[in-house]
């Protein structure tokens, strides 16, 4: 997989992708990352990339011209580079919310390329929005600048890609990963400030574990998410688990 952003700060994303997971797999070659800053491709001797709204207002918009040659640039390098189809996406609070369903589906392809435009100021001329296949949010909230929201979809892909995790079945017990929350996690000592871990995970018995934990992840997503089960059926089992009668 390939990946390119276009930013005004390409050094804030190239330093995050080097941690952890994410830049585990990098270094495993299982992704590549691409920088453009549209800076570099603008026209005046001030390389200026952003100017006032039409329309007035406060704040500036990032003009279309400079963040089009980037765009194109880092899907000509993706071409080049055997990605042949570069997929161009938005990161704006105005995008569909992120799912890790969506994450799973964009995570699917390791030979896709992915091209991320983080945008700055107020925002981006309508005309260039327009051209990307994909606007997406990462929650409902507003940070300054897209790099973080861009770094958050690539991490989540990232850490997806086959032989990225060191424990292929962990990316199956996350939460979400089947619809539903993460069950709680203990590890040493057995009682920490007085609260010991439950019986049952220290019992040995798999298959108590496994109903134990199925529960948990069940009655938590009840209790904080009940959005997420409305959107999903229940197996027998687990309407037992909750204390739901048949039918
Ligand atoms: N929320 N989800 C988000 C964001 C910042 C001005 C456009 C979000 O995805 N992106 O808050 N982005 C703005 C900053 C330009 C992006």
């Amino acid at each position: 997989m390939r990946i390119d952003v276009v930013t005004l700060f390409p050094e804030m994303v190239e330093h995050a992708a080097r941690f952890g997971i994410t830049g585990r797999a990098r270094e495993r070659g299982l992704w590549r990352l691409g920088l453009w800053n549209p800076r570099d491709f603008a026209t005046d001797n001030h390389r200026t990339i952003d100017d006032r709204p039409y329309g007035g207002g406060p704040g500036m918009v990032m003009m279309a011209g400079p963040l089009g040659q980037a765009l194109d640039a880092a899907r000509d390098a993706q071409r080049a580079d055997g990605c042949p189809a570069p997929r161009t996406i938005y990161l704006s609070p105005a995008g569909a919310p992120l799912t890790h369903r969506r994450v799973m589906e964009l995570a699917r392809a390791p030979d896709a390329g992915y091209v991320v435009l983080a945008g700055r100021y107020e925002g981006v001329d309508e005309r260039l929005v327009a051209t990307v296949d994909e606007e997406i949010a990462i929650g409902d909230f507003v940070v300054s600048g897209g790099e973080l929201p861009a770094l958050m979809l690539i991490d989540a892909i990232a850490r997806l890609l086959p032989g990225a995790l060191n424990d292929e079945k962990s990316a199956l017990e996350d939460s979400f990963a089947d619809g539903l929350l993460d069950c709680p996690h203990y590890t040493r000592p057995e009682v920490y400030e007085g609260i010991a871990v439950p019986d049952v995970l220290l019992s040995g018995h798999h298959e108590e574990i496994r109903r134990w934990r199925l529960a948990q992840s069940l009655r938590r997503t009840r209790e904080r998410r009940p959005d997420l089960l409305a959107g999903r059926t229940l197996t027998k089992e687990e309407a037992a688990l909750l204390g739901l009668n048949d039918n």
